[in-house]
């Protein structure tokens, strides 16, 4: 699809939402797997002036719900694939949920209602737009112009306000610093609404510098090599499970004779972040995969890192790179708020020009994530060397980093206590070769229960697959700290004893309940 076609298109949906009284401070609830309606879809919104979430298309009710709660969309745009949407029942739903439901559009839709008629510029379309105008257009340049998804660690999915301003800069800046131009050939093979994908660079970085996207949808080696070769594909961007599959993949092919080689000597860059990777998967990328390493550390809160081109390759090996602009402030703090000196650990805190000012309508998680000076917490545990480059080591929120998709602890705790039978629930993560982590959850429960009517609960509350715990085990009792919290730390210590059980230190108190 070329430019001119995208703009076409883009401002064609934009017209009709517009003329469909939709605009200035509606809100819609996307929800797309990688396509290019995704991309034209949110370019219209933008366009139109109306604010969306984009939920990853693996999102099901359980988050949906909580989003639509959250925003009140007007608008719903969706996909007939996704078993949520075949019929709809659910459309009822959110509509009874959110009063103001008004439009409901779908991929693979039939009519009024299918996208592609809407996203149609020709008369052959839905109606003739060629006259009308977009009422409003586009919200002011300070003002929200989308929601991203919080990774978060709190009991309900978080959401960021997005400004143009703040988006447009990170974008811009991240084009640069990435070298994008209009020769790159950017896969996007993860989730196309994550942050990542979106704007570090991401496809927006690439619309920005005139270069090409191309859709995968998956990042696994077979589905993403024969594309790579096929459309000259010059820079991919992963999560850490990701790279190690990619190499690995290679390294058998290179050591079969017989096995299919597919050419990947147009990738120039491969861009690993959203959790940490192994510093020995990172040495191999240039030697295997041919290409240059970048590493990210980025959230969808703002501040993102990058390792830069020119760097050290040591740097690039070792670190997750240094914020993308001389404005960003980042301290590294100690548990009395103090700065740590270069190489210490401490929490990272940070403000600057694309950095969030608060959750949307979240008062009491904004007091806990934000001092009184403006800096936001974003619960990793970093060591910044003196050359400004920062070190994940670890992190004091509470979530499972599941080879770069986050589950909050608190947010399947919650829906864990809902069974009748539980009475405590602790969710930690456990190490995994492949992901780097995946969740357990220790149960203390009432009567014989299995780990399969566990599930089964979650999967009926409609939880995303991801959050289904990898592993489940049944203790007397959660232990505790010396303050009364669920000790977690020795929950993961008992892990590696495998399923024994866990004696609590103390007994627990209705707080932990
Ligand atoms: C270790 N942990 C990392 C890294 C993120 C670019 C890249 C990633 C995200 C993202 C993003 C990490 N090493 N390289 O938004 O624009 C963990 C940290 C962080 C959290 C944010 C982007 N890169 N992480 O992953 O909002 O714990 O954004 O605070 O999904 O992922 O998660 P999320």
């Amino acid at each position: 699809m070329s430019y001119a076609e995208v703009e076409q298109r883009f401002l064609a949906l934009a017209r009709r939402f517009s003329a469909a009284g939709l605009g200035r401070g509606d809100t819609a609830l996307v929800q797309l797997p990688n396509c290019a309606e995704f991309y034209l879809t949110f370019l219209a919104l933008l366009q139109a002036g109306i604010a969306p979430v984009n939920a990853l298309f693996n999102h099901k009710q359980n988050e949906l719900n909580t989003y639509a709660d959250q925003i009140h969309p007007s608008l719903l745009i969706a996909d007939r694939s996704q078993p949520l949407f075949k019929d709809d029942h659910y459309v009822e739903l959110l509509k009874a949920r959110t009063d103001n439901l008004s439009t409901a559009l779908f991929r693979g839709g039939s009519g009024e209602d299918d996208l592609e008629n809407w996203i149609d510029p020709s008369l052959d379309g839905l109606q003739d737009i060629s006259e009308s105008v977009i009422e409003n257009g586009p919200t002011d340049p300070d003002q929200i112009a989308f929601f991203q998804l919080s990774g978060g660690s709190t009991g309900t999915p978080k959401l960021v306000p997005r400004t143009h301003n703040d988006y447009d800069y990170s974008i811009r800046a991240s084009a640069e610093i990435c070298g994008l131009s209009q020769d790159t050939r950017f896969l996007c093979a993860l989730p196309a609404p994550h942050n990542f994908l979106l704007s570090s660079p991401g496809a927006l970085g690439v619309f920005h510098a005139g270069g090409t996207v191309v859709l995968a949808a998956n990042p696994d080696p077979q589905t993403c090599f024969p594309i790579i070769s096929r459309h000259k594909v010059t820079m991919a961007a992963l999560v850490p499970s990701a790279v190690s599959m990619w190499l690995r993949s290679v390294e058998q092919a290179q050591s079969d004779p017989a096995s299919e080689n597919h050419d990947l000597s147009t990738l120039e860059l491969v861009q690993v972040g959203g959790a940490s990777v192994a510093e020995s998967d990172a040495r191999r990328v240039p030697k295997v995969l041919g290409c240059a390493l970048q590493q990210v550390f980025g959230m969808a809160e703002g501040l993102v890192n990058y390792t830069r081109l020119d760097d050290d390759p040591e740097i690039v090996f070792t670190t997750q790179g240094r914020p993308i602009s001389a404005d960003d402030e980042v301290r590294v703090i100690d548990e009395y708020g103090q700065d740590v000196p270069d190489g210490q650990t401490g929490m990272l805190a940070t403000r600057g020009p694309y950095t969030f000012r608060g959750y949307f309508r979240s008062p009491e998680a904004n007091a806990k994530s934000f001092d009184d000076q403006g800096f936001y917490f974003s619960g990793d545990l970093v060591q910044r060397l003196p050359s400004g480059h920062l070190r994940v080591v670890g992190r004091v929120k509470d979530l499972i980093n599941r080879g770069g998709e986050k589950i909050a602890a608190e947010e399947i705790e919650t829906l864990l206590l809902r069974h009748p039978q539980v009475i405590q629930a602790a969710l930690v993560a456990v190490e995994d070769v492949l992901l780097g982590e995946k969740s357990c959850a220790f149960i203390v429960a009432q009567g014989a229960l299995r780990p399969v009517a566990l599930r089964r609960h979650l999967v009926e509350l409609g939880v995303a697959d991801y959050k289904l715990p990898d592993r489940v085990q049944f203790i007397d009792a959660l232990p505790l700290t010396a303050v009364g919290k669920t000790d977690k730390r020795a929950l993961r210590r008992n892990l590696s004893y495998g399923s024994a059980t866990i004696k609590a230190d103390k007994t627990p108190t209705p707080e932990t309940l």
